[in-house]
Order: structure tokens, then C-alpha cells, then sequence
């Protein structure tokens, strides 16, 4: 199968709602091959008029990488489409079977970065049962499917250890530290830097930044108010319908 054909058949499943099969497991696709067919699907939606806005990474924890099974940190594509507005509604009907976690945000500036903020990432995989091998997921854009942002800091001194909460109407469901990501978001954005390099992207001033998740992700439902608070940088929410 081509590398349009694995990313056509990703974004008909992301835009319909609804599951397919693992890629890896009729065809042949390596990592190299998944990051060509996630290129080719987020093309797809470029050429539907979205604009790419950033760069998510992944599996940066290990209590992530321990909850689907693939052990390296990789890295996704953001567009203005997947941007829900701070404190906003998100319609779960256009997803498969969503998640939710709460990650730190850097806005890139010239030098480095420009500011930070907490932020919640909505991750649905579009593949059946949430089951994938490290070259599916990376095909599948990382399993992103939309993200919320708060307001933006200043760079505080030290991000290593700030503590995290994920709330679901009002009972906190996950706790952890900015440790959990890497040890330190900022490693997270020095790997994204050279992962992204492999293949050809150079990361803009301008754009964000997912650094990872601090948590495990807890499923998304219908009516659901959750709220992320990193500890030194405020809270970011949306609510589910
Ligand atoms: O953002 C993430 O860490 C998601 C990476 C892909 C694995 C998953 O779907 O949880
Ligand atoms: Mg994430």
C-alpha cells in the first residue's frame, strides 16, 4: 500500500469518526515510512485550508509510554483546526474514542522560548481499540486530535518540578509533576528539535509547542468540565459535549 493511500485511509477514519485497523498489520511500514505517511496526511488537510501551528510531542513520560506499550518519544503535527479556545466546548462526536491529558505549552520565540502555559491535549487514535505499534502512531499523527491552551507566562526560573493536576468536574483524577516529561519540558523541546530535523522541519518562531504529557491520559466523555493547573502557571479547561 502507498504512503497516500495509508494517509488517506488515516484521515477518512479521523474525519468519519470511526476506526480501522492497525497499518502494520497487513503491510509493511517502518518509523521512517510512518513519518512520511503522517506528512502526507496532514498535507491532506492543508490543502483543505488548515495552517500548520506547531508540533506536539509524545510518549514523553513513562507513565504514557507504559499505558499504550511503545516505548520511544515521538513527535506530531498541530494545525489551527485542532485548537480549542481556552475554557471552550469540544463536540465528541466527530472522535473515535477520545483522551485527555494535561501537558505543558511553549510559544516559540526567536531565541528559544517565548512563553509557557498549561495546556490539556485531546488524543484519539484512530485505530481500533486504541492499539497501535510505534510506526502506527506516528502515521497516525501521534494520535493528536485537538489541544487547549491557557494563558500564556513569562518563563518561569525552573519548570523541572512543578506539580500537575488533571480535574474532571472538579475531582482530581491525575496528579504529577513537569518532571514526568523528561525530567524537564525543556528536554522535551531540545528533543523535539532533533527529531523533527530527521525529517527535514525546522521548528518557527511563532508556533507551539506540546512538550508531553505529565500524566497518564483518562478518557474524555460527554458533559465531562476538565481542567489541567500546572502549578506557577495557572489552569486551562474545556468542556466536553
Ligand atoms: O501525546 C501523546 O503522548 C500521545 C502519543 C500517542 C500515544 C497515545 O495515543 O496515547
Ligand atoms: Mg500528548
Amino acid at each position: 500500500m502507498s504512503i497516500e493511500t495509508m494517509a488517506a485511509l488515516l484521515d477518512d477514519a479521523a474525519t468519519g469518526a470511526k476506526a480501522i485497523p492497525q497499518l502494520t498489520l497487513g503491510h509493511e511500514l517502518d518509523v521512517d515510512g510512518a513519518y512520511a505517511v503522517q506528512e502526507a496526511l496532514i498535507a491532506r488537510r492543508l490543502d483543505r485550508g488548515q495552517r500548520l501551528v506547531g508540533i506536539k510531542m509524545g510518549l514523553t513520560s513513562r507513565a504514557k509510554m507504559a499505558q499504550v506499550g511503545v516505548h520511544e518519544v515521538i513527535w506530531g503535527r498541530l494545525t489551527d483546526a485542532m485548537r480549542v479556545p481556552d475554557g471552550g466546548r469540544l463536540a465528541l462526536d466527530g472522535f473515535i474514542h477520545p483522551r485527555i491529558e494535561p501537558e505543558v505549552a511553549f510559544l516559540l520565540g526567536e531565541g528559544g522560548i517565548a512563553a509557557v502555559a498549561p495546556a490539556l491535549e485531546i488524543i484519539d487514535s484512530r485505530y481500533a481499540d486504541f492499539q497501535f505499534t510505534h510506526p502506527d502512531v506516528v502515521a497516525d499523527n501521534t494520535s493528536g486530535a485537538a489541544f487547549v491552551i491557557g494563558a500564556w507566562q513569562p518563563v518561569p526560573a525552573g519548570l523541572d518540578n512543578l506539580g500537575v493536576l488533571l480535574e474532571v468536574d472538579g475531582k482530581v483524577v491525575q496528579a504529577g509533576s513537569t518532571a514526568a516529561i523528561l525530567g524537564d519540558p525543556r528536554r522535551a523541546l531540545d528533543e523535539g528539535r532533533a527529531l523533527t530535523a530527521r525529517y527535514g522541519v525546522a521548528l518557527e518562531p511563532g508556533w507551539i509547542f506540546l512538550a508531553g504529557a505529565a500524566t497518564a491520559a483518562v478518557p474524555l466523555t460527554p458533559g465531562a468540565h476538565v481542567r489541567a493547573t500546572v502549578e506557577g502557571l495557572g489552569t486551562t479547561s474545556v468542556v466536553a459535549s
